[in-house]
């Protein structure tokens, strides 16, 4: 398998049937292209794009062009699995995903028994760099340290006495809804109970019944473990029945399409996910570069398949044309890099997960996401306390 990356890693195309050959370096992305998480599999691709495109502007690496395969995991671990063979198949020498952890973890295996490198955007499970793989890494925080703040700020700014928790039965909604409840446990709060744990089916529509039976443990919180499309049909549905607790959730839920899927009754949501870019000096010129192609829409995990992207040339223009094929030698080029991106520095450690990981609370106002509550201490991580935080209230 490895020998078969090495042969394709450069790819040779005959134009025409005449001599004439082009060499190029083919890396892939992967997430949710089609279905109803495909907002976030395109966000990604437009970061990745967008990355790929101003390196070839600039002459690829080494003058040879990239050229980037995209495929589509459907967020079913079994399609990622046969994407990430096909990628493979496909000659490239990294892989810029896949987004949903269902399917970056199964596929992870693929890709290190193939020897490639991979980052992930957006998946958030310990599990990916806790397996052991040299050569996984991720650009977001883990589902620990997001668990952590959610719980942190349940306890001790909302002072919630009766806490609910919701799952979908995914690695990463039931494993982040698992981590909130293991925080909270952790703080031992004297008067706080956690009253109920359950899981929901992804791609179900009508969460009524679940919601009825919640509503009669009187909550005064509930979380949600899971993606928007559930978390806004939450939302609209507790509302209909009358189940007045506020919700609050992680990253999977933070974008557009949950506050337009809750139909106006999102207001009051707490999520956790990082600082807001529009406030972060590096920044501003990948968001104005990519809402000129893209338009304003919240695109909140594009900037993070950006600096993948990125992070991943740089280290494949490191070790050249003949180490690129030799996945480990990348994977040891990404971990010693200190990359100062578009989300400001980053490191990783010895795992794969970055050194530095800023979680906050958010709180859905005015139709729009606002940065809310900062946590004062962070039991998995040290924080970075960027700049935005001067605007919280
Ligand atoms: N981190 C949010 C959604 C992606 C995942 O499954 O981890």
């Amino acid at each position: 398998m490895i020998l078969r990356v090495f042969l394709l890693g450069f790819l040779l195309i005959f134009s025409n049937g005449c001599h004439k050959k082009t060499q190029e370096i083919v890396i892939g992305t992967a997430g949710p292209m089609t279905g109803d998480q495909s907002k976030q599999g395109g966000d990604i691709v437009n970061g990745v794009r967008l990355a790929v495109d101003e390196w070839n502007t600039k002459g690829g690496i080494s003058g040879v062009k990239i050229r980037l395969e995209v495929g589509d995991d459907q967020h079913d671990p079994k399609q990622a699995v046969s994407v990430a063979n096909k990628m493979v198949n496909m000659g490239i020498v990294g892989m810029v995903g896949h987004f949903n952890s269902s399917a970056s973890i199964p596929a992870s295996s693929v890709y290190h028994t193939a020897g490639i490198p991979m980052i992930t955007p957006g998946s958030t499970n310990p599990k990916l760099t806790d397996q052991g793989f040299k050569t996984v890494f991720r650009v977001c925080g883990r589902d620990d340290q997001q668990g952590n703040v959610a719980a942190q700020f349940a306890v001790q700014s909302l002072q919630s006495k009766r806490i609910a928790i919701l799952h979908d039965k995914t690695t990463y909604g039931q494993g982040l809804a698992e981590e909130f409840q293991k925080a909270i446990l952790s703080f031992k709060p004297a008067d706080t109970e956690i009253v109920s744990f359950d899981g929901i089916t992804q791609g179900d529509k009508d969460f009524r019944s679940i919601l009825t039976s919640l509503k009669e443990k009187k909550p005064d919180l509930f979380f949600f473990g899971g993606i928007f499309p559930e978390g806004g049909l939450l939302v609209r549905q507790a509302k209909e029945i009358g189940l007045t607790a506020p919700m609050i959730s992680g990253d999977g839920v933070f974008d557009p399409k949950f506050i337009e899927i809750a139909g106006g009754v999102s207001e009051g949501t707490y999520l956790t996910f990082a600082p807001d870019p529009e406030n972060i000096a590096s920044a501003k010129g990948f968001l104005q570069k990519y809402k000129t192609k893209h338009g304003n829409a919240l695109a909140p995990y594009a900037i993070y398949a950006y600096d993948a992207t990125n992070i991943l040339l740089t280290a494949l223009s490191q070790v050249g044309a003949h180490g690129m094929r030799d996945g480990k030698k990348v994977a040891e080029a990404i971990r010693n890099l200190k990359y100062d991106g578009a989300l400001g520095h980053i490191e990783f450690d010895a795992k794969g997960d970055i050194k530095v990981s800023p979680y906050i609370i958010w709180l859905t106002e005015g139709g729009k996401f606002k940065e809310f509550w900062k946590p004062q201490t962070v039991g998995v991580d040290t924080l970075l306390l960027t700049d935005s935080m001067s605007s919280i209230t």
